[in-house]
């Protein structure tokens, strides 16, 4: 184990300052914790900002000194629980691999591969183990029957910077640190911290933006806490971004601002180029789509000409326009608008980051490429297309359900929690108390792994190295930053890459992987040498050899992180690029290494079979016809949208002492007329029932930053199940919201769930 740096506070050598990125959201805020003692006394003592950490420079949010919760939460397992008739029994890794041994690979033998589902959650892209080794399992397995919690979330914008630019992951962020124009709808980073834009202290940056005399406009049904920081806000009817979108586009052709500058070189032409585009949206006229989507046609065509006209502008927008009907839409008109305007890929503009490792928008040949394929495979009971190698989430119950060849009776959650957070969670719930056998690799014992025969617990995320993956990808700064162990695990833990690989091997059959002495280390050393020469194709044997040679022989994900760094675009190429990055040479760097400025990387990152940006994709172009439908739709008295609160995080950390307290945030915002109507007033619980009839009930709170005929609710609540064991957060369980929503609803593109927009009734409880 590496410290990162040793500085006695005291001056009697027992205390130590240790640099970590935070693992909770997607700022990854640089932190520095004080530990005190050592061995297995060593504790956190406090957590603050890093302030020298080259990206965050110091911020950070209450979340972060829940992580001393976290590490001290008696609820939190550390040992495997497997359930012996109907109770779970704390057992050694060794009993809890043999059950799994015992039970999984029998029953797939007799089912096939795809008796196998995953539910992958969210913390898949928050741990180094996990989100690397999740992808060896998912191989061993060759099921087809993955879901995951990017179909509640960001799928359509994945979808769509796969088809326009060749790779799902290619995703332009706003640069705000030279941004004088910022459009967001559907976001809201002053209580998320950002989210596929890696924006740490998003308040700080968005000061300076307007002190440089930028301007942040905010369209959102509810007025939230970044509106409130911004110039200007915008109600819009849930659900109804498509229209406002098709009106913005049609203005920046109607009004003569189309400047895509250089991009014009880099834009497909005929079918799905700018005058396919323009033909496309010339029937959605500002004064058209105005009724519909609640803001005014004159709003409109002031912001198309303020995006046209600022120097450095970009349109970012994240979940709330995600997760509606045409959420892929949406995606691609907001790149279509930035493109149109010459802002994609120029400084203080939408820019794709440059990141030091895993990026495939860095590695292979630039230019044409295979681009994004959808619909491989379709799923069983509904024919949902595939997606990037998934199926829609709101798919999972069915196949669960379902008889027939091809039924899922075997799951494997992954750090993900269905129950509470997909729609209808109470079918998923009832479906996976119906299965022959789960695995839960997961540090609660919640409303979803309740239903596991196994509970697999990882270490602390203070006991493993940290490094991530997916978020340099996407961060409005390129840097790298690596974090090593804060405490060695205690004796006989495993981390959960160790679990994932284990069962990878079960499912492989690979010899003796079903027996307590299986060699772990000679398997990852096997896998990790396959990656090797698939990474260096054509490159000569000893070479290769020498390569594996210099990643040394600890097994785990830091060797895959070491292969990725040196082979990437700043990479020291095992010695070709001296000076280049390497593990190594971030261990040496506590505090991260700086690797600039967001720059234009047109035309190199394009992936697309056409080699060129595709601004009108063939089955975007399709979905018009269902906007045309959508936009003859009466719209409901009220609707319900969700909320995120900066003390919590989606399901799973209301079990944490220091964010539970403090006035109860499951709550109902509802606008003073809405309320005058339902004759509620603020304190009173309200009945609020949604989709086929489910009701739930929660306290209101009249606020006029609601926007009239909308509810807001957060997600990610209703601890009062009876097989949790979550002591702090059942004393405050809160409702859950996505007991309301409707499972059949999604954009049919991403398979990605309507989450917001749904249309319920209200009434005031009794007492
Ligand atoms: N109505 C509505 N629903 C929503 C949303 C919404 O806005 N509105 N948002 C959606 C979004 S964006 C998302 S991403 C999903 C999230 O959906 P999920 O990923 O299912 O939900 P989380 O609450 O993040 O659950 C994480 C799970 O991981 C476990 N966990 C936490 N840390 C670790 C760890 O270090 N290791 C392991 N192995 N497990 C860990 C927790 O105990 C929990 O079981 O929810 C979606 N649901
Ligand atoms: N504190 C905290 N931080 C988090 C999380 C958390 O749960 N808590 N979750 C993390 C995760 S998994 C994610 S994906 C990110 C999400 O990060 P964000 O996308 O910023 O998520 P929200 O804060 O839910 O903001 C969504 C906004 O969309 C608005 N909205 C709802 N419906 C519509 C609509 O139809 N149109 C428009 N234009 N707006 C609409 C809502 O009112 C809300 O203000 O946050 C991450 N960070
Ligand atoms: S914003 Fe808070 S939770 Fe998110 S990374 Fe920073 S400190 Fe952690
Ligand atoms: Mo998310």
């Amino acid at each position: 184990m590496t410290t990162a740096t040793s500085s006695d506070v005291d001056g009697s050598g027992s205390t130590r300052t240790v640099q970590r990125i935070c693992p909770l959201c997607e700022a990854c805020c640089g932190l520095s914790l004080t530990v005190s003692g050592s061995g297995t006394q060593a504790r956190v003592v406090a957590i603050r900002g890093d302030e020298q950490d080259v990206f965050s420079h110091g911020y950070v949010c209450p979340k972060a000194i829940a992580l001393k919760d976290l590490e001290d939460d008696p609820d939190r397992l550390r040992r495997p629980l497997v359930k012996r008739e109907g109770r779970f029994v704390e057992t050694s890794w060794d009993e809890a691999y043999a059950e799994i041994a015992r039970r999984l690979p029998p029953l797939l033998a007799a089912h096939g591969k795809d008796a196998l589902a995953f539910t992958l959650g969210n913390p898949n892209v928050h741990r180094l183990g996990l989100g690397l080794y999740v992808q060896r399992l998912l191989r061993a397995a060759g099921t087809r029957n993955v879901f995951s919690a990017s179909t509640l979330d960001q799928m359509p914008r994945q979808v769509a910077s796969g088809w326009m630019y060749g790779h799902a992951l290619t995703v332009p962020v706003p640069d705000i640190d030279h941004c004088d124009f910022l459009l967001m709808l559907g976001a809201n980073p002053m209580a998320s911290n950002g989210s596929m834009w890696t924006v740490p202290d998003f308040r700080g940056r968005a000061k300076a933006m307007r002190a440089r005399g930028g301007r942040l406009v905010v369209v959102d049904p509810r007025r939230t806490e970044t509106a409130a920081i911004a110039d200007e806000h915008h109600f819009i009817r849930p659900g109804a971004d498509v229209f406002l979108l098709l009106g913005l586009v049609n203005a920046v052709f109607d009004e003569g601002l189309v400047r895509p500058g250089r991009l014009e070189a880099f834009l497909a032409t005929e079918d799905t180029g700018v005058e396919a585009l323009q033909r496309a949206v010339a029937p959605y006229v500002p004064e058209r789509m105005a009724a519909r989507c609640g803001v005014p046609a004159e709003v409109q065509r002031a912001l198309a000409r303020q995006l046209a006209a600022a120097p450095r502008g970009a349109v970012y927008s994240r979940v709330g326009s995600s997760t509606q009907r045409f959420g892929t839409l949406n995606s691609v008109l907001i790149d279509a608008l930035n493109i149109l305007t010459g802002h994609l890929d120029a400084e203080g503009g939408a820019m794709f980051p440059r990141a030091a490792a895993f990026a495939a928008n860095t590695q292979g040949k630039p230019g044409v490429g295979r681009g994004l394929v959808t619909g491989r495979t379709r799923s069983r009971v509904s024919g949902a297309p595939e997606v990037l190698g998934e199926y829609p989430t709101s798919c999972l119950a069915e196949e669960i359900e379902t008889p027939g060849a091809g039924q899922v009776r075997a799951l494997i959650s992954v750090a993900s929690n269905p129950v509470l957070s997909a729609p209808n969670g109470a079918r998923i719930a009832r479906a996976l108390s119906r299965l022959d056998f789960m695995v839960s690799i997961d540090i609660y014992l919640n409303e979803t792994t309740q239903h596991a025969d196994v509970i697999l617990p990882g270490l602390s995320s203070f006991e493993e190295p940290h490094y991530d993956v997916s978020f340099p990808q996407l961060s409005c700064r390129n840097h790298a930053r690596y974090s090593p162990p804060v405490f060695a695990p205690p004796p006989g833990a495993q981390a959960e890459w160790q679990a994932l690989l284990r069962i990878a091997a079960m499912l492989r059959s690979e010899p003796g992987a079903d027996e307590a002495g299986f060699d772990l280390a000679a398997f990852d050393e096997r896998l990790l040498a396959d990656d090797l020469r698939r990474l260096a194709a054509g490159v000569p044997e000893p070479l290769q050899a020498a390569m594996l040679d210099a990643l040394g022989p600890v097994p785990g994900p830091e060797r895959l992180l070491d292969l990725a760094l040196r082979a990437g675009p700043y990479g020291d190429r095992f010695g070709r690029q001296p000076g280049g990055l390497s593990l190594a040479a971030l261990k040496d760097a506590p505090h991260g290494v700086d690797l600039g400025a967001l720059a234009p990387r047109l035309p190199d990152i394009l992936r697309t079979p056409s080699g060129r940006i595709e601004l009108w994709p063939a089955p975007v172009a399709a979905e018009l016809a269902a906007v045309d439908a959508a936009l003859a739709d009466a719209p409901p008295a009220l609707v319900v949208v969700g909320r995120r609160d900066v003390r919590s995080n989606n399901s799973w950390m209301h079990n944490l002492p220091t964010l539970a307290k403090g006035p109860e945030r499951c709550t109902a915002l509802l606008n003073p007329d809405d309320a005058a109507r339902h004759g509620v007033r603020t304190g009173d619980r309200v009945r609020l029932q949604g989709a086929a009839g489910r009701t739930i009930e929660l306290p209101v709170l009249l606020s006029d930053e609601m926007m009239p005929g909308v509810v807001s609710v957060p997600h990610g609540w209703g601890h009062d199940q009876a097989g949790a064991r979550l002591g702090v957060a059942a004393q405050r369980p809160g409702a859950n919201l996505n007991e309301l929503l409707d499972d059949r609803l999604r954009d049919p593109l991403s398979g990605t769930s309507v989450l917001n927009g749904i249309p319920v009734t209200l009434s005031r409880c009794a007492g």
